[in-house]
């Protein structure tokens, strides 16, 4: 069947005093803006494929850490904006915030919870650690850590030399929602206990037996070191065809569904010189690279990237992903938001 759709009328077209009458009385009509609103077909993303390079992130960042005082930053961080979106909406793609934060040694970033979720991806330094509602989660390169709604959470830097780490929020959504806002709290007791990724659930496939049959709670892990992941991915590799992904999905150890009910994440590996085109999909997305060189092909969109550079893709967009290193596996860290739109019963993946 062949659908004719018209094309609907503008607001030119319609005579002034009409329009003074309805904006007077704070009304508009839909059908100019029915389209911009409601695409036919596909969804038309402000969000552009987009590159940070962290060789260019990272001496702006250190020059903050001279120039602004923790004090007076709360949180010393560069936030990467998706120039589809402009500077101050603070988008890296329509629902997913990314930045990159600095702390030097000594330093504190005070506690505080808030209604945005937000994780953090371990990028350089040593002795950095986070404070999770008395949690004491320590921040290692490539560590992911979660610091979900409304949880307290504190940084620390018990180190030498920077600590610099990847933030990924849902703020744009909370935004949207009129709901984001935070709390200030007093430092948190830290128990001296190892994290829970070395103790409850310190191996996939093993809960503590008393959790078995109990409601759990929405936030039983809140670690994962990269070194497992790493060991993982590798793991997998070793019984996945060339071609095929290896991708890991982090997920909640009591329900195994996504660890945010906002935004997911996942760990790629591309073997030396393996080429991928990842299955298009309704999400969009935020890629790391945790270590390697590679080249990204973003909606048609080239891309070199390499160690702790971040590439934003927009929703629906195809990525295509190529190790450039015929030598060494390359790693990536994935953030998209496909856990909301599976929520809200609007994710759908294309093809192959
Ligand atoms: C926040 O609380 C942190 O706790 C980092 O480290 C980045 C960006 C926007 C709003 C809150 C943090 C943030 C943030």
């Amino acid at each position: 069947m062949n659908l004719v759709t018209p094309a609907l009328g503008t607001l030119e077209e319609l005579p002034a005093d009409y329009r003074e009458a309805m904006a007077a009385r704070n009304l508009v009509p839909l059908w100019p803006s029915m389209r911009a609103f409601l695409p036919h077909g596909a969804p038309r993303p402000q969000t552009r494929p987009a590159l940070w390079r962290y060789a260019e992130v990272r001496p702006l960042l250190l020059r903050a850490g001279e120039l602004t005082p923790i004090e007076k930053a709360e949180r010393r961080v560069l936030v990467f904006a998706n120039p589809g979106h402009g500077l101050d909406g603070l988008h890296c793609t329509g629902t997913i915030y990314v930045g990159m934060q600095l702390i030097l040694p000594g330093e504190t970033a005070p506690s505080h919870r808030h209604t945005p979720a937000a994780v953090r991806l371990v990028v350089e330094g040593e002795g950095g650690f986070t404070v999770v509602n008395g949690e004491r989660l320590p921040m290692r390169r490539g560590d992911l850590i979660l610091t979900p709604a409304l949880q307290w959470h504190e940084h620390h830097h018990a180190g030498t030399g920077p600590v610099v780490w990847l933030d990924a929020l849902d703020l744009p959504l909370l935004v949207a929602m009129e709901a984001s806002y935070a709390v200030e709290g007093t430092r948190q007791t830290a128990r001296a206990a190892p994290d829970a990724s070395a103790t409850r659930y310190r191996r996939a496939g093993l809960v503590p037996f008393a959790s078995l049959g109990a409601r759990p709670g929405p936030y039983p892990l809140l670690r994962w070191p990269w070194e497992e992941v790493r060991a993982a991915l590798e793991a997998l590799a070793d019984d996945t065809p060339r071609g095929a992904a290896v991708h890991l999905a982090y997920v909640n150890p009591e329900t195994g569904e996504e660890c945010l009910p906002t935004l997911g994440f996942s760990a790629l590996m591309l073997r030396p010189g393996e080429e991928l085109a990842l299955p298009r999909d309704s999400a969009s997305a935020v890629f790391h690279v945790v270590e390697g060189r590679i080249q990204a092909e973003v909606a048609g969109t080239g891309f070199d990237a390499e160690d702790a550079d971040v590439i934003a893709a927009p929703a629906h967009a195809p990525v295509r992903l190529a190790n450039r290193s015929a030598a060494e596996p390359a790693f990536l860290f994935r953030i998209d938001d496909a856990p909301l739109q599976r929520r809200i019963g609007i994710y759908e993946r294309f093809g192959a």
